[in-house]
């Protein structure tokens, strides 16, 4: 064969037989060229090998400029780097390598135009039409305050409902807002009306026909794990042996053999801190006008008396010896009352007003109860104060969070739906699913059955499928076709906190977060499997299964810890405040499948420390840069102001297209264009592992979108087999050569892929 017949033989094949290893097997010495053609991509700037064997010299020669040769020359088994010497032609290029030695060989190298331009959103338009779930947990007394008092209030919040329209919400969870002793109001006064700080029952009438008008859906927190001590339900219960209130409660003189005659403690042990003393009676006090000395006695039967923003003293009474007590005292003005048993505030000794105002009248005989109301009387001149009636017994209640928290006892639950004190709630309910309300979060579940230290998991299932039942029928009732919506704090693990979505539809995923933190700092390869796994199992439960998933609430539920081991931060902390990466967690929540929550001031970048109080991780919202529309007094101005600037406010961050509210409002507004990402399900795609988190939506009618988020602080090459012409939502940067997508480093980008 000749030479020259021999190169072009090997040309062809060469052209028609590319990366196939090409052995060249002329007549002895030989030389072997382990690749013959070349591919770059437009960016590519790493260097290719290709293996020359020969049994002599060789001499290798690039026919073009661009390409950069690391070795022309070389003896037996070397390799030659090519390198690109300037990529930044956009047009196709190719080139050969000659080699000449034992024989001669060419190598074509192309290189491929580029195409690279960086992605820009083109989502369909929004037709209004919200199609996401996506719920805002709401402090009522901190999110906005509408007659300037300071404490947040159902005025406050309407007034703010473009904003959360905003925010492509479809539904408020309302801290409670039920009357109540404390800030946060999880101890109910009474579940039959509404706070009257926050407005009232007109008040929030009013928002649930303006919130439905924007299909803003209103859950309300129900607490049925305990009362508020201040419920009339508990005082009449201490006051009156033959009340029937007393079996709304836990009620023993001998809370460590009792607790076992309790039909709902069945399966649960006695804990001695979760039962509180009270002394239980109803002593009538009457004061009438007299002309006698000055008088008080030794008795430890007292009256604490004060004048407004002064401290007070104790006042003994004389003691008659016949169960009847006195004093006579001058009074001028008006002045706070309250009985004691004892000489101190313990055993639960105070009797105050049982119901009404408080407002002694002259001469007339007040009945008092254990755990009452401060009264108030108003006189002028010296006054005979006369105590009676006043039989008392040391009592136990179960008050498993704390004394004033005395927990509600539902009997027997194989016979619960007729059950007083559960009728009773359930009643309370009816009155508000009646009112308008959507559906209830349930609070403390899994310590209704039992205390904090042991619970009964299958009685509290048993219970709250009762409790369902009962408010889906008034739901029906009312009008409704969809059954109603009831998530449950149950604050476990999932493989627990599955089994409650055998009572209702929805429980909090408390291990979301933990997967959601690990995949934005970088572990994004397990969070499609984990979290479409919790979808899955809750699916598996009931048909009409939501998986509700959030990252932290108003609650110490930080994966972060404090010194003491509390985790007691949000989930900003959680981030270390990182902006970038708790932009990236909302554009990933709000394209995870299930029912997100966005907690009051998330969308913000609200962090919080609750070390020194809880009100630090219910921060209000500064609705204005300077900070004066701000419901500090809603948390007892307990606010770390060094968050509170005016680049945090709602002002600063709305108009500001790089701020993290932007971010929410944006994913949110894609999230509900496309059903596939507001309900569809969730399953990984190729492209998913290492830093990149990457899963399909699919819609029930076949709509189909492509999530990908790198998340590693690393630019990301991936080569799509889906289409990318359609982009919907980008966050960072994200730049396409063809079919790769250079993902920049915790970057995200959603496809329509029609
Ligand atoms: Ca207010
Ligand atoms: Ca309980």
């Amino acid at each position: 064969m000749k030479r020259s017949g021999f190169i072009l033989a090997t040309l062809l094949l060469l052209v028609f037989s590319c990366k196939e290893k090409n052995k060249i097997q002329p007549e002895s010495p030989t030389l072997t060229v382990s690749t013959t053609e070349l591919s770059f991509t437009a960016d590519d700037k790493s260097n290719k090998l290709f293996q020359i064997t020969t049994t002599e010299q060789w001499t290798a020669k690039a026919s073009e400029s661009w390409i950069h040769l690391d070795k022309t020359s070389g003896s037996s088994s070397s390799s030659i780097t090519v390198s690109v010497e300037s990529n930044e032609g956009t047009n196709d290029r190719t080139g050969t390598i000659s080699i000449t030695g034992a024989q001669s060989a060419t190598v074509k190298v192309t290189q491929a135009g580029s195409d690279i331009r960086t992605l820009e959103p083109i989502a369909s338009t929004f037709d209004g039409k919200k199609r996401s779930s996506t719920t805002y947990q709401l402090l009522i007394y901190s999110f906005a305050d509408g007659d300037g008092d300071g404490i947040g209030d159902f005025m406050g919040i309407q007034n703010r409902l473009d904003y959360l329209d905003g925010l492509g919400v479809t539904a408020l969870w309302l801290s409670p807002a039920h009357p109540s002793s404390s800030y946060h109001a999880y101890d109910v006064s009474d579940y039959y009306s509404i706070n009257t700080l926050y407005g009232g029952e007109e008040a929030f009438k009013s928002l649930i026909a303006a919130a439905h008008d924007k299909g803003i859906k209103i859950y309300m927190d129900y607490v049925l794990n305990h009362s508020g001590k201040d419920n009339a339900w508990f005082k009449e219960a201490l006051a009156d042996p033959s009340s029937p209130y007393r079996d709304y409660y836990f009620f023993s003189s001998n809370p460590s053999v009792d607790y076992k005659s309790f039909p709902m403690l069945k399966g649960t042990t006695y804990n001695a801190g979760e039962w509180k003393s009270v002394t239980a009676g109803s002593p009538k006090m009457t004061v009438r006008k007299t002309d006698e000395a000055v008088k008080t006695g030794s008795s430890n039967w007292n009256l604490w008396m004060w004048k407004t923003g002064s401290e007070g003293e104790a006042l003994r009474f004389v003691d008659n010896g016949d169960g009847s007590y006195y004093m006579v005292v001058d009074i001028s003005g008006s002045v706070g009352m309250l009985v004691r048993k004892y000489m101190n505030w313990d055993n639960g000794s105070k009797f105050g007003y049982k119901s009404g105002n408080g407002k002694i009248t002259e001469g007339k005989a007040m009945d008092l109860a254990p755990e009452g109301g401060d009264m108030s009387f108003t006189g002028s001149g010296r006054y005979r104060i006369e105590l009676t009636n006043v039989a008392t017994e040391t009592l136990y209640y179960m008050g498993c969070f704390s004394d004033w928290m005395p927990d509600l006892n539902y009997g027997d639950l194989s016979d619960v739906e007729n059950n007083a004190c559960f009728k009773d709630l359930a009643a309370s309910a009816d009155k508000w699913i009646n009112l308008g309300v959507d559906g209830f979060r349930l609070d403390a579940v899994k310590h209704i059955c039992g205390g904090i230290s042991s619970y009964n998991m299958n009685s509290n299932i048993t219970l709250l499928a009762k409790w369902y039942e009962h408010c889906n029928a008034t739901y029906k009732a009312a009008g409704h076709s969809d059954n109603i919506f009831m998530v449950a704090e149950e604050w476990d693990g999932h493989g627990t906190e599955k089994q409650y979505y055998k009572a209702l539809t929805s429980c909090f995923e408390f291990d979301y977060w933990p997967n959601l933190r690990n995949a934005v700092n970088g572990s994004a390869g397990n969070y499609v499997a984990t979290v479409s796994g919790f979808i899955n199992d809750h699916k598996a439960q009931r048909s009409d299964a939501v998986t509700s998933i959030f990252m932290t609430n108003h609650d110490k539920s930080s994966i972060k810890k404090n010194s003491d081991g509390a985790g007691v931060y949000r989930a900003a902390d959680d981030l270390d405040r990182d902006i970038v990466k708790e932009k990236q967690a909302a554009a990933m929540i709000l394209t995870t499948g299930g029912k997100p929550f966005i907690y009051q001031g998330e969308e913000l970048g609200y962090w919080g420390d609750a070390t020194a109080g809880d009100e630090y991780i219910r921060t209000p919202i500064m609705w204005d840069k300077a900070g004066k529309d701000c419901a500090k007094k809603g948390v007892n101005n307990k606010v770390d102001n060094s968050m509170l600037k005016s680049s945090i406010s709602v002002e600063a961050q709305d108009g500001d297209v790089n701020s993290l509210l932007t971010v929410y409002k944006t994913w949110s507004r894609v999230r509900n264009t496309y059903p596939a990402l507001a309900e569809g399900s969730m399953s990984a795609s190729p492209l998913n592992g290492g830093s990149v988190a990457s899963w399909y939506m699919t819609s029930s009618d076949g709509q189909k979108m492509l999530v990908i988020h790198n998340c590693g602080n690393a630019e990301k090459k991936l080569d799509v087999s889906d289409s990318i012409s359609k982009p919907v939502a980008i966050l960072g940067t994200v730049k396409a050569d063809r079919n790769t997508l250079i993902v920049s480093g915790h970057s995200s980008i959603v496809f329509d892929l029609q």
